[in-house]
């Protein structure tokens, strides 16, 4: 059956405040998970990733999880430890201990960010390009895409790692033109992961049918993805404020983008 109660973490960030207004129209109910107050929503659980029992309680009954809490952009590795990486697997073993049968994992383009960036007339960029994680929080993507794979090996829990581009209501950069997922893409690539059958642990790139797309959908689209955006039409007026890019910049010619070098991780 159709997985129907959702567990929503990091419901009070952008994703989660995008994924709340569009997922119910999926059929979907929500149970909302986050360390901060959710607006509007108190029967939220709000809770640390950190907090073990709260966990445990928070997924029992669910018939899937839609992890999107933790640190979003780079930070202290300190930091990075204690919620994307310990965050992540309490979360994994809350799921397992209570039957949890498969977690939507917000990975991210970071987690390859390292990649150079194809050029013109170059293919696009794999799923099984090695992972060059550009960041500590591009590391610990990594590192959820690892765990993931392990529950699923080792307890049959089901994972689909999404490797998000860049999800916000319209592209802001030439970069995002290549990498931009628009919210009801979004909707429909995390819908067909939570609905698709036998995903094992697959690995998709998360982005809407970009003219200038960098990377490969094709995982994406074997679970049901059907991308309808396209960020071409934001392209000229982006291109006329910012300029194209240029390929020999580091933080144009890499997957990850100014994450490359900003801000810097070295030394530390
Ligand atoms: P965000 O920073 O707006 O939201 C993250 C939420 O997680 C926040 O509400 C925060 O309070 C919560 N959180 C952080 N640490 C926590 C902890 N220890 N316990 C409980 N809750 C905690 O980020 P955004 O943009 O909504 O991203 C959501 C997820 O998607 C993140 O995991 C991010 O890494 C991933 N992602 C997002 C992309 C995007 O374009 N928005 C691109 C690639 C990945
Ligand atoms: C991410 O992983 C971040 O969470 C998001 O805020 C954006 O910076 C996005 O990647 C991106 O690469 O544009």
């Amino acid at each position: 059956p159709a997985p129907r109660t959702i567990l929503l973490t990091g419901a009070a960030g952008g994703l989660g405040t995008l994924m709340r207004s569009l997922l119910p129209e999926y059929g979907y109910t929500l149970r909302l998970f986050d360390v901060r107050p959710v607006e509007g929503e108190p029967d939220a659980i709000t809770a640390d990733l950190g907090d073990k029992e709260e966990l445990r309680e928070a997924v029992r009954g669910v018939d899937a999880i839609l992890h999107l809490a933790g640190i979003s952009l780079e930070a202290p590795f300190e930091k990075i430890l204690r919620s994307n990486i310990e965050g992540t697997y309490n979360l994994y073993e809350a799921a397992r201990l209570e039957g949890v049968p498969r977690i939507v994992f917000a990975s991210s383009n970071h987690a390859v960010g390292f990649t150079p960036a194809p050029r013109a007339g170059e293919p696009p960029i794999p799923i099984d390009t090695p992972r060059r994680p550009d960041t500590f929080y591009g590391l610990s993507k990594s590192f959820g895409e690892d765990l993931a794979q392990l529950y699923w090996d080792k307890h049959g829990l089901e994972t689909v790692s999404v490797r998000i581009g860049s999800c916000f209501p319209e592209p802001t950069s030439v970069r995002m033109l290549s990498v931009w997922m628009s919210p009801a893409d979004g909707a429909r690539l995390f819908h067909a992961a939570l609905t698709a059958e036998e995903v094992g642990h697959t690995v998709v790139y998360g982005s809407s049918a970009n003219t200038r797309l960098w990377w490969d959908l094709t995982t994406a689209r074997a679970l049901g993805y059907d991308p309808r955006d396209d960020s071409e039409p934001y392209a000229e007026k982006l291109i006329a404020e910012q300029g194209e890019l240029d390929p020999e910049n580091p933080a144009h010619g890499h997957l990850g983008g100014h994450f490359v070098n900003d801000p810097p991780i070295w030394p530390y």
